[in-house]
């Protein structure tokens, strides 16, 4: 796909890292891929090690840039995937709907982000394979947002084959941050905040972003502007 300047100089507001991790096989590369490229990955290959990839959005009239680490979930991996937690803005803490095992795992993850990642750092709790939720749920969405509530985490559901919510956890945490920057709470010079900010040509500086008008989009695929409009830099870590 051809990039736009804009898209291809960096031309956002903030850059701001994240990484998505849980359990191998819960759909964390499926999810990357959905909402970097707008629609469903095709072929399932085994993350090794982490892989990344960026995408821009926009937050009301905020240009952000989502530099995105999808971890390998396997235990022998965890080493490798430690040392990408600190320094990141948010954390997507993937689980299966479908496979309890892998939300009574949770603990475990967020006790090792909870110790390597910023007190700003925004964690989602994603639950994914919405679509098959009808005959084969095992965690319960009210158990969940419970959790997430507990743990001071956002949270959704997700389907990343038919698009359903996928780019809700992004915004979701993207906002937060905003939020944040805009109250005074974060600042983004502070060490290891994960956020970083975006060229001279950007919009900062020149107004004030406002959040009010933003809208979460749920959709699926039919409706998803994500279809239309994937502005993604595949590879682009910088
Ligand atoms: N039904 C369904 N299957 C999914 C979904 N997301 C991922 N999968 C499947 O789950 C398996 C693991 O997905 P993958 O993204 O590689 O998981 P990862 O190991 O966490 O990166 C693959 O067979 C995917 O096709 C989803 O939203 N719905
Ligand atoms: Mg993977």
């Amino acid at each position: 796909m051809e990039l736009s300047a804009k898209e291809d100089l960096g031309s956002y507001d903030y850059l701001l890292k994240t990484i998505v991790l849980g359990e191998s096989g819960t759909g964390k590369s499926c999810l990357t891929h959905a909402f970097v490229h707008g629609k469903p990955k095709t072929r399932t290959t085994h993350t090794i090690g982490v892989d990344c990839m960026s995408r821009l959005i926009e937050v009301g009239s905020t240009n952000i840039k989502l530099q995105i680490w999808d971890t390998a979930g396997q235990e022998r991996f965890r080493s490798v995937t430690r040392g990408y937690y600190r320094g990141t803005a948010i954390v997507l803490l993937v689980y299966d709907i479908t496979k309890r095992d892998t939300f009574t795992s949770l603990t475990t993850w967020f006790d090792d982000v909870h110790a390597l990642t910023s007190r700003h750092t925004v964690v989602v709790l994603v639950g994914t394979k919405l679509d098959r939720e009808m005959d084969e749920r095992e965690v319960d969405f009210l158990e969940a947002s419970h959790w997430a509530a507990q743990h001071g985490a956002l949270f959704t559901e997700v389907s990343s084959f038919t698009g359903e919510n996928v780019q809700v956890p992004f915004e979701l945490a993207a906002r937060s941050l905003l939020l944040g920057i805009e109250a005074g709470r974060i600042n983004p010079d502070e060490a290891d905040t994960g956020i970083f900010y975006g060229g001279p040509s950007t919009s900062r500086g020149r107004s004030h972003f406002s959040l009010a008008d933003t809208s979460l989009a749920s959709d699926d695929w039919r409706s998803s502007d994500l279809t239309a409009t994937p502005k993604t830099r595949r590879g682009c870590c910088t």
